[in-house]
């Protein structure tokens, strides 16, 4: 079977007021969109539980980020057992931001999607090069490396429960998107690693993503290469131009 399509909306620290979250849920709600497109939308974690009764039911929300821990002392930190009793299906793993500004290591973010699969999530886990690494020609070092962790915490089985997003950190609410040649390129290499690391059914059939700067002007021509198969999308998310991204394939 083909691997579908799948477009989230990572809101990240958005938008500020429930009046504007509000009016999100109203875009997509009121939106035509293709129904063979998988959707998921990660809010701030105070408007999962909101989303998820407001938003119509083809599109699903997604955490932002879960512990390694079922429960216990770990102030401000949210459990993926606690996400899984909410009804939430999803969450996203590994963002550069996380990595960046939070310190999360490769090791961190592969405990993490240990447990989160444990507590039946499914995770979108984040890959990514930055400029410096990228100029020093390093991109699929760097990927293989933040996957590595990842593929020795999971079985071969594990992977239907993840979608990776490869996501330049140069191409990271910059303006600058990879070029769809860069992005194919990346995309293929991030699948040759699963295929020899894992398996070559689970290469084939993991969905590997991009974000980093996709907009309505750009998803389609990324959006129809061979290795592409869908987006993380920020900034547009918070747009109604996101509807036309969920819609990159008609
Ligand atoms: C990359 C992406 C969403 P943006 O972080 O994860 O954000 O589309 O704003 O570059």
């Amino acid at each position: 079977m083909g691997r579908q399509f799948f477009v989230g909306g990572n809101f990240k620290m958005n938008p500020v007021t429930r009046e504007q979250k509000n009016a999100l849920v109203k875009v997509l709600n009121d939106a035509d969109i293709d129904t063979n497109v998988e959707v998921v939308i990660a809010p701030p974690a105070l408007y999962l539980i909101p989303l998820k009764e407001t938003l119509r039911k083809e599109i699903q929300v997604a955490a932002q980020n879960s512990y390694f821990k079922t429960s216990g002392a770990f102030t401000g930190e949210i459990s993926p057992a606690q996400l899984v009793d909410a009804g939430i299906p999803y969450v996203i793993l590994g963002h550069s931001e996380r990595r960046t500004l939070f310190h999360e290591t490769s090791e961190l973010v592969a405990d993490k999607t240990r447990a989160a699969i444990d507590a039946g999530l499914r995770v979108i886990l984040c890959v990514g090069e930055t400029l410096a690494e990228r100029e020093a020609e390093r991109t699929k070092a760097v990927v293989d490396a933040q996957l590595a962790p990842v593929v020795a915490a999971l079985t071969p089985a594990d992977w239907d429960k993840v979608v990776v997003a490869y996501e330049p950190v140069w191409a990271i609410g910059t303006g600058k998107v990879a070029s769809a040649a860069q992005a194919q390129a990346a995309h293929k290499d991030i699948r040759a690693f699963l295929a020899g690391a894992v398996s070559p059914a689970v290469a084939e059939s993991t969905r590997i993503i991009y974000g980093g700067s996709v907009t309505a002007a750009n998803c389609k021509e990324l959006g129809g290469q061979p290795d592409v198969d869908g987006f993380l999308v920020g900034g547009a998310s918070l747009k109604p131009e996101f509807v036309d991204i969920i819609n990159t394939k008609r």
